[in-house]
């Protein structure tokens, strides 16, 4: 198998790219010198002088116990104390896995054997301290992007991993907000490991916590991760898809259905149906509840049917102030973003890719359980179905 196709080209793309962010940074000044309103928008973090590596090496440690989603590591919402050094630990875990009903299968590619990968939660100034590990057993080299991150490729050159290694990333969390990690070794492995489960999601939250555009304190009493992916199967010439013996196996066939740009599956948590059934998320009348969305390759419109997104940010950034009271909202593939919506009613919501046909024809639906008193004000079933009177 080859290591790590075009990385050069990788390489001079991202630079290619850093060049476009500094033309869009003078854009950025410009307006804010023309408004005013937005200059005091994107604050930079209260507590972001460099400190030296002796200093860093006397802030505390704290060891992030990784969940498997849909849900978050122990967090607090609002940080006690100052930046720490936060470690996390990935196991880079290569295992098949069942996609649907009918028995569709891929080698998933994962970051602690769950598609997406656990959600790392810490607060903006903290550490992040990564230990990747590629255990002996994989048949490939994998390594970690973080959008969090400010260097180079978001550490995805100091991070490659060949079965057998391990790697220590550290980067400090300047940015506030949900961002979208993923492997990312280099030319076509980087679709394709993508697109075999290898993302997940990290929320940098401000220390003092989130907030509306008034300054006003939001809270949630739950939070769920919900990570949409995007498969391409390949099928064989009796419209089966075809089933693999090792990973990396499919690689030609799952490249030519990826150039077609349509996806076999478009599914929350790696498999349909995942969050439905005893997957179901649970929440009561009365909580609120955050739900953050990623989806590293491809634009995606989560719908909370029957509910909204009370607070929504939309491009995941928790220096841009919350929009309210939307219907659905748009995540940019490459991006996470979330929502704060109150339950107000009991029942069984969906929660969908608002492409219904990506929701009920290829997976992205997941239903949220709610229990308390059904509310007649907001809704009451005046008569029920039954013969036309007139
Ligand atoms: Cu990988």
């Amino acid at each position: 198998m080859e290591k790590t196709p075009g990385i050069r080209s990788t390489v001079s793309r991202r630079n290619f790219l850093s060049g476009t962010a500094a033309v869009g940074g003078g854009l950025l000044a410009m307006d804010m010198a023309g408004n005013p309103a937005h200059a005091a928008v994107p604050k930079p973090s209260q507590a972001s002088a460099p400190l030296s590596e002796k200093q860093i090496a006397a802030l505390p440690r704290v060891k992030q116990e990784m969940v498997a989603p849909p849900f978050l590591p122990k967090h607090e919402q609002v940080a006690t104390g100052g930046p720490k050094v936060v470690e996390v630990r990935l196991d880079i875990e290569e295992k098949k896995m069942v996609l649907d009903d009918e028995g569709a299968e891929i080698w998933a590619l994962t970051f602690n054997g769950s598609v997406p990968g656990p959600m790392i939660v810490v607060h903006q100034d903290d550490y992040v301290e990564l230990t990747l590990v590629n255990p002996e057993t994989s048949a490939m080299e994998h390594n970690i992007d973080f959008h969090a991150s400010t260097g180079a490729l978001g550490g995805g050159g100091l991070t490659h991993v060949s079965p057998g290694e391990e790697a220590v990333l550290r980067f400090r969390a300047t940015k506030a907000g949900v961002f979208v990690y993923h492997c990312a070794p280099g030319g076509a492995m980087i679709p394709y490991h993508v697109c075999h489960g290898m993302n997940g999601a990290i929320m940098v939250l401000p220390r003092d916590g989130l907030k509306a555009a008034d300054g006003t304190p939001i809270r949630y009493d739950r939070a769920y991760y919900i990570g949409e992916q995007d498969y391409y199967l390949a099928k064989d010439e009796h419209d089966e898809y075809i089933k693999y013996e090792t990973a990396g196996e499919d690689y030609a066939d799952s490249l030519r259905v990826m150039a077609t740009l349509t996806p076999s599956h478009v599914v929350f948590n790696g498999a349909v149906g995942a969050l439905l059934g005893e997957g179901t998320l649970k929440a009561s009348v009365g909580e609120s509840v955050l739900m953050v969305h990623s989806q590293a390759n491809r634009d995606t419109r989560p719908h909370l049917i029957g509910g909204h997104g009370d607070y929504v940010w939309s491009t995941g950034s928790f220096t841009d102030p919350p929009q309210t009271g939307l219907e659905t909202w748009f995540i940019a593939g490459g991006a996470a973003g979330c929502a704060i919506y109150t339950f107000r009613q009991p029942g069984i919501y969906a929660y969908v890719n608002h492409n219904l046909i990506e929701a009920v024809l290829k997976g992205a639906s997941a239903h949220f359980e709610v229990d308390g008193k059904w509310n007649d004000d907001l809704m009451k079933q005046v008569r029920k179905p039954s013969q036309i009177k007139s």
